[in-house]
């Protein structure tokens, strides 16, 4: 799914990201699947609106068209969300990136690839995950397209899907799972490569809020006359943002 035109919506929103489900072992995740079940327990009560704002996974592929089956007491949780009619925007991050059409087709779950605006309750938002935006990180670019490419993805597939966990295991572990617990620091706004993004952006664009992910450490920056946040992590935060006159950041505590 993918719209130069803002989407309008309204009601009640809730914003998270990197989760990294499955990341960096099964026991670890699964205490983590669990919190953010409880989270989605508390806020499914008023929430109209769920955006996962990427890296949901730590990593995703659809073998046959089917799920990984660890993910399934959260995927369970958003199957019940969609019951009661939350809508669910996924934004696939750069560990999820190979998203296919599993969760638009059986629960409904609107899919981006990329950044997409939105008009809520008559205030400008840009989200995405925010990897790979602003100058730089080309090696991260080259990449994603290289992942991106559909004959990678098409020759992936046909690695017996236990080995494939592992080979993209591996390769987690290099990029973020070696140290899943360390705290990233705020590098100032100079440096900050999304609040350099954003600075550009409002030059020729309105906008009232940016929302993303990615950095793993939670943000609230006044940009002009925007504001930047961005949503952390759930390995070290448990953060999230609600919005619905004005966006709040907020800590989970169970
Ligand atoms: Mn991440």
């Amino acid at each position: 799914m993918s719209h130069s035109q803002p989407i309008e919506i309204s009601g009640v929103c809730y914003f998270a990201s990197d989760f990294h489900f499955g990341a960096p072992n099964q026991e670890e995740s699964n205490k983590r699947e669990n919190r953010v079940v409880d989270w989605l327990d508390k806020i499914k009560i008023d929430a109209n609106h769920l955006f996962l704002l990427g890296d949901t996974f730590d990593f995703w592929f659809e073998y046959s068209g089917k799920p990984p089956e660890f993910y399934a007491l959260f995927l369970d949780k958003i199957a019940e969300l969609r019951n009661i009619g939350i809508e669910i925007y996924f934004f696939t991050g750069n560990h999820d990136m190979w998203m296919k059409n599993y969760l638009s087709k059986h629960l409904g779950i609107h899919i981006f690839k990329n950044r997409q605006t939105f008009l809520i309750n008559n205030k400008k938002f840009l989200l995405g995950h925010g990897d790979g935006l602003g100058r730089g990180d080309l090696g991260y670019k080259f990449l994603k397209a290289f992942l991106n490419c559909k004959i990678n993805i098409w020759l992936f597939g046909l690695i017996p899907s236990k080995i494939g966990f592992t080979i993209a295991s591996f390769f987690s572990r290099k990029s973020r799972a070696m140290t899943p617990y360390h705290k990233e620091l705020f590098l100032g706004n100079e440096k900050e490569q999304l609040v350099r993004f954003c600075t550009e952006y409002v030059e020729s664009n309105d906008v009232d809020f940016f929302i993303f992910g990615h950095r793993h450490l939670p943000l609230e920056i006044a940009i002009e006359k925007a504001i930047y946040f961005n949503t952390g992590d759930w390995l070290n935060y448990n953060t999230y943002v609600q919005y619905e006159k004005y966006p709040v950041l907020c800590y989970y505590e169970q």
